[in-house]
């Protein structure tokens, strides 16, 4: 058969999705437990009147029934994804007709590398082993949908980039804090999906439509791409052993309509929404146009927590992790020794660094090697959105690939070949880029020529499809020492540049004092200088007082420091504070817990173990400091990825204090032993896991029953092993009930154990009403229970 359908989405009109398949299945049969994907096989008549009942409600687009038909999922069934995606598509095409149909992938439902098993390229496989059966089958569009990490989701669209060429839809999933569970913002997953080109961007899934506005009003304001909804119809509710959504059709179309309003173009539901909910939507906005937003555009480069905006105030970009006159570092790179990296990271951050250039350019290393592992390192350590930097196109590729955000690559210049090589990379990625004012003539002496080299580099990238606002232009810093008189044609170049193309700019400033006595002063002196010129993000040495206070005092001067905020909490006290570099020096274990160095906890708990007890650390360091970072946690200024790099690091400490507990006293260290299951019929077990490393690491014995346990296997667990603490999941509203059957087997067995619960779809309230003794709102709280359970507040 010629396909004839045409793959270009119009975009410029409302676009109407359907609504929930899960619940619907619900509905017509499918038990806890069963494989939604399997009716696509078994039932094949259900999904096709599903299918059509959405189609006659009015959705212009068919979503097929493949959320879970990845290899992860159904590693254990009888189940190909082949067969289970092709069949899907194959029913949706029947009923949509010349109407859309979009392949549904959803999460893979594992935790990604490190605190997970899922690798990036394990992931980028097994979406592209879906999204290749999907196109082929005849699918319109991709829609990558209830994601939770954005890294996942990075894969999941190179994997759609890479294997088709329909259009990308990504929609991410949020807490009520405004984030996803590894920590993303709206700003952020803006920055990032539509830097890698998505043709649509949004939410789905969570939360009803009312908790969702703060999230979708935020993505409005910084989306260059249309924006879609699929709210839940509501919070969940168990009522009766049933789920209920109480968002109905009206309510719901309601807020269907203020989005549209509001600039939101697509639109569909989630979780427990029906036909009627598509209908009444579409009745809703039948009269309604599109609105077009203004959006602003933006230079930012993002990690997945955090993003920094250019130009907002000084920007600093951290120069240290370059081995260029560096002789430690040098030996660290060749040795492997990642935690030197770190510490050099981490020093930076704390010093007040925004951004951090990383370059490990060394002949006798392998420089793409080494360069993938440290970005792997540093962006489990720190949260700060790194500068890829080698003069290797290779290494820049690979790392822009497997980095975690939108990172800035360091550099292209106005050489012909060099913007032939980078400029793909950075379009395909969406990164921002350095461009250094060089051509194949050198460095122009006069900062009107050096415009020219900088109008040439935009030009040309604009070509490629890359928005000036992602290109930062460095006008080069040159010598004192050697050109004298070029030195002030730098600084007019700032302001050339800034005036003429509206571009953000950076700067080497060490690069000037280079062959003189005393260059912090000529550092800091052309740094105010350049600031002065408009200079946005200055590259320089965050550990110099002299650069950071220049900085702190220009930020005064220029009224970008309001009331001088920031420069009277430095200073007032100035005299009795020690050097940046002293304080870093002297290594606390709490602190080193806290930035999540596991070698680091390693060695000094080893060292401490010659002057103080094991039970002296564990009460000193190990438990005070996962307070803190629990605490952080709770006041939403870490996230999921660095509590759990903390709690990976305390459990370094534990490895060396267990066994010297062992070895000297032959006692084994635990507080308590508690069963953790996620409950029959659900296969979710991110959740539990998550729960299982901070137990673990705040010195419990967990005995793991893994996912979709029957009652009776979590009752024999309990008698054997006597335990007085169990832990239960369920991440899905049908698999409530068999929690609330696993408390009644225990609790009919007489034994003597308090239970936990915890779940996307649990609060207070359920948990009460199934007859469980805590409810856990995160893992943090998990732990807190536990240790009222086993005395050890
Ligand atoms: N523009 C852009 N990128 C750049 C530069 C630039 N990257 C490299 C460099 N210039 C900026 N980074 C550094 C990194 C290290 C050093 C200087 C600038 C350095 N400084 C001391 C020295 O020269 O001996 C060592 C300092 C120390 O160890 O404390 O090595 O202009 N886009």
């Amino acid at each position: 058969m010629v396909d004839i359908v045409c793959k270009k989405i119009d975009f410029s009109n409302f676009l109407l999705f359907d609504g929930a398949m899960g619940t619907m299945l619900e509905k017509y049969g499918l038990k806890r437990g069963e494989l939604p994907e399997s009716y696509n096989i078994l039932h094949p008549e259900i999904i096709e009147k599903i299918h059509s009942e959405y189609f006659e409600a009015g959705s212009d687009v068919i979503t097929t029934n493949t959320f879970g038909a990845n290899s992860y999922k159904l590693k254990n069934t009888q189940y190909t994804v082949e067969e289970l995606v092709s069949s899907a598509v194959k029913i949706a095409r029947k009923v949509a007709g010349h109407k859309l149909v979009a392949l549904d992938i959803g999460p893979i439902g594992q935790l990604m590398e490190p605190y997970g098993i899922l690798s990036f390229d394990n992931a980028y496989d097994t979406f592209a082993e879906q999204i290749k059966i999907g196109d082929r089958e005849g699918a319109d569009i991709i829609l990558i949908e209830t994601m939770t990490d954005i890294y996942e989701a990075k894969a999941a669209i190179l994997a759609a980039k890479e294997n088709s060429e329909l259009p990308i839809i990504c929609t991410m999933t949020y807490q009520s804090d405004g984030r996803t569970l590894t920590g993303t913002d709206p700003l952020t997953m803006v920055n990032v999906l539509q830097g890698l080109g998505v043709d649509a961007i949004g939410v789905n899934c969570s939360l009803g439509p009312n908790e969702m506005l703060p999230i979708v009003s935020e993505i409005l304001k910084y989306s260059r791409v249309p924006v879609i909804v699929q709210p839940n119809a509501g919070l969940p509710r168990l009522k009766n052993g049933e789920t209920v959504f109480d968002v109905h059709a009206h309510e719901f179309a309601e807020y269907a309509k203020l989005m549209a309003e509001m600039g939101v173009t697509i639109l569909g539901g989630c979780c427990g929404t029906t036909c009627d909910h598509i209908k009444t939507i579409k009745d809703e906005i039948k009269n309604l146009k599109p609105v077009k937003l203004d959006v602003q555009k933006i230079t930012a480069v993002s990690s997945s927590t955090l993003t920094v905006i250019l130009g907002e105030k000084t920007k600093i970009i951290g120069e240290r992790i370059n081995p260029t006159g560096k002789k430690k570092l040098k030996e660290a790179l060749k040795n492997n020794d990642m935690e030197y990296i770190l510490e050099e990271a981490i020093n930076q951050r704390d010093a007040g660094a925004d951004i951090l250039d990383v370059n490990v350019g060394l002949p006798e290393i392998d420089e793409l090697e080494v360069m993938k592992k440290t970005i792997r390192e540093l962006q489990s350590v720190v949260n700060l959105p790194l500068q890829i930097d080698s003069v290797r196109c290779d290494v820049i590729e690979a790392a822009v690939r497997i980095y975690n955000g939108k990172p800035l690559i360091n550099s292209v210049n106005g050489k012909l070949d060099v913007m032939e090589s980078i400029f793909p990379i950075v379009k395909k990625y969406g990164a921002c880029v350095i461009g250094l004012t060089l051509d194949d003539s050198g460095i122009p002496s006069k900062a009107e020529d050096r415009l020219k080299i900088a109008t040439k580099i935009v030009q040309r990238a604009e070509e490629y499809g890359i928005d000036r606002a992602d290109i930062i232009i460095d006008c080069l810093v040159l010598t004192a020492s050697a050109q004298q008189s070029e030195v002030r044609e730098t600084i007019r170049a700032v302001e050339l540049v800034k005036s003429t193309l509206g571009v953000k700019t950076t700067l080497g400033v060490s690069n000037v004092s280079f062959g003189l006595p005393q260059r912090e002063l000529l550092n800091r002196t052309f740094l105010a200088a350049a600031l002065t010129a408009g200079l946005d993000a200055p590259i320089l040495n965050p550990l110099s007082n002299d650069m950071m206070s220049t900085i702190n005092a220009f930020n005064v001067l220029w009224n970008n420091d309001k009331n001088s905020k920031k420069y009277i909490n430095v200073y007032s006290s100035f005299e009795g504070k020690t050097d940046i570099k002293k304080v870093s020096k002297d290594k606390d274990l709490t602190k080193i817990i806290i930035d999540g160095l596991k070698d680091e906890a390693f060695e000094l708990t080893n060292e401490l173990l010659k002057t103080m007890s094991e039970m002296e650390i564990v009460n000193k360091y190990l438990i005070p400091s996962l307070d803190i970072v629990g605490k952080k946690y709770e006041s939403g200024e870490i996230f999921l990825p660095q509590l759990l790099q903390s709690a990976e690091t305390v459990k370094k400490a534990f490895e060396v204090i267990k066994a010297r507990m062992l070895a000297t006293t032959g006692n084994k260290l635990t507080k308590g032993t508690i069963v953790l299951a996620t409950v029959r019929g659900d296969i979710h077990d991110i959740g539990k896991n998550i729960v299982k490393i901070l137990l673990e690491n705040y010195g419990f014995e967990v005995i793991d029953l893994g996912k979709d346990v029957h009652e009776n296997d979590v009752v024999n667990a309990v008698r054997r092993g006597n335990i007085k603490l169990v832990g239960l999941s369920a991440l899905m509203t049908t698999t409530v009930r068999s929690m609330e059957g696993t408390i009644k087997a225990l609790r009919g067995n007489n034994l003597d154990c308090s239970v936990m619960v915890g779940g996307a779809v649990l609060n207070e309230e359920y948990a009460e009403m199934i007859g469980a003794d805590y409810y856990a709102k995160d893992a943090t709280e998990s732990v807190k229970i536990a240790r009222r359970i086993f005395h050890c507040e």
